[in-house]
């Protein structure tokens, strides 16, 4: 690992499926190689949906909070807004020109949200706006969810298509997936969590909140009845479990799910004890920085001064690649 670049995109509330499966790795690789670790709130990405004006701002700062929260040291590591370094969007239109529409359109993220929202060309952009993203810094790896795994095959595809035609620039960067947080499920137990599906538990959320949401959450559906045994393995709060709790509680809690021993409720009190053992330092910290406004705003002006400067070098050789007419050689000498 020399460069890493990885985003995450201010649509919402930063919730345990992006700090178990992105955030927390996140910190690891920062801890091992320092500013060359580079992470980007992704704005642009954010209005592939239909957005808020009145919230991108507030929501982008926030991201920026929790993820510091979360463990983040802008002292150690990058972290900077997308909007702020410009280029990402000069390369992602170079790289547009360069993808034919057909890898786009079979993109399983692009399928699942043409679903859900009115079709913008940005949404069927947005891998690679992605791609331009980490190329720009040249990263060679990419620490994700599994969900961005098809994403990050289309940035090699990319980075392999504009060697081979123009000049050799770019690595082809490799996913890094934490396989023990690689897709945490949703509270509605029907899929990934997800800010956009309204079925997360916020690393920021207040302890009644998160109980409250937890409480009416779906386990196995053969447990009517708090007789009824259940069956682990099925169960999305097992799974929060094995997240979050300690072995001991983890092996109580699937011995006891299979003869009926404790119910749901009581499996639900124990998960929240784990869990808020791993949110409440975070929350310290977030409510630490929401007083110190500055030390975010600062890190994100720090961070885009130094991208900008990577991001400008690596413009420079692209734009020469693809023959444009530099600027600089239009002054007499
Ligand atoms: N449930 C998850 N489990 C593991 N990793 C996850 N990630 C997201 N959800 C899970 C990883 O978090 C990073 C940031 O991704 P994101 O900003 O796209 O998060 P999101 O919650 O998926 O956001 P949205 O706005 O709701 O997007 P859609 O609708 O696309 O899911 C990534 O590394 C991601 O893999």
């Amino acid at each position: 690992m020399k460069t890493v670049f990885s985003g995450i995109q201010p649509t919402g509330e930063i919730h345990i499926g992006n700090y178990l499966g992105a955030i927390r790795n996140w910190v690891r690789i920062g801890d091992q190689i320092g500013q060359n670790a580079i992470f980007c709130i992704v704005d642009y990405h954010a209005i592939t949906i239909p957005h808020a004006r009145e919230d991108l701002a507030r929501l982008t700062f926030d991201a920026a909070l929790a993820n510091m929260a979360a463990g983040l040291d802008p002292n150690k590591i990058t972290l900077f807004a997308q909007s702020h370094v410009p280029e990402h969007m000069e390369l992602s239109w170079i790289f547009t020109t360069q993808t034919p529409l057909g890898n786009l359109e079979g993109m399983t993220q692009f399928k699942d949200k043409s679903e859900q929202h009115s079709v913008l060309a940005g949404l069927l952009m947005y891998p690679v706006l992605q791609a331009a993203d980490i190329l720009l810094y040249k990263a060679d790896t990419v620490p994700v969810g599994e969900d961005q795994v098809q994403h990050i095959e289309l940035t090699r595809e990319v980075a392999r298509r504009f060697n081979a035609r123009f000049a050799p620039i770019f690595p082809e960067p490799k996913a890094s997936i934490d396989q023990s947080a690689a897709r945490v499920p949703g509270l509605d137990g029907a899929g990934k969590m997800s800010k956009s599906k309204n079925n997360t538990i916020g690393v920021l959320e207040d302890q009644k909140t998160i109980w409250e949401n937890l409480r009416v959450a779906p386990t196995d559906p053969a447990r009517v009845r708090r007789s009824d045994p259940g069956n682990p393995d099925i169960c999305t709060i097992f799974t929060y479990h094995k997240l979050f709790s300690d072995l001991e509680t983890l092996q109580m809690v699937n011995t006891e799910c299979r003869v009926a021993g404790i119910g749901c409720v009581d499996c639900k009190k124990k998960l929240m004890e784990g869990l808020m053992g791993t949110l409440e330092p975070i929350q310290e910290r977030a409510a630490h920085l929401r007083s110190h406004p500055s030390e975010v705003t600062d890190a994100l002006v720090s961070g885009a001064e130094r991208c900008s400067k990577i991001a400008k070098e690596t413009m420079l050789e692209v734009r020469e690649a693809i023959g444009l007419l530099p600027r600089n050689s239009l002054r007499p000498a």
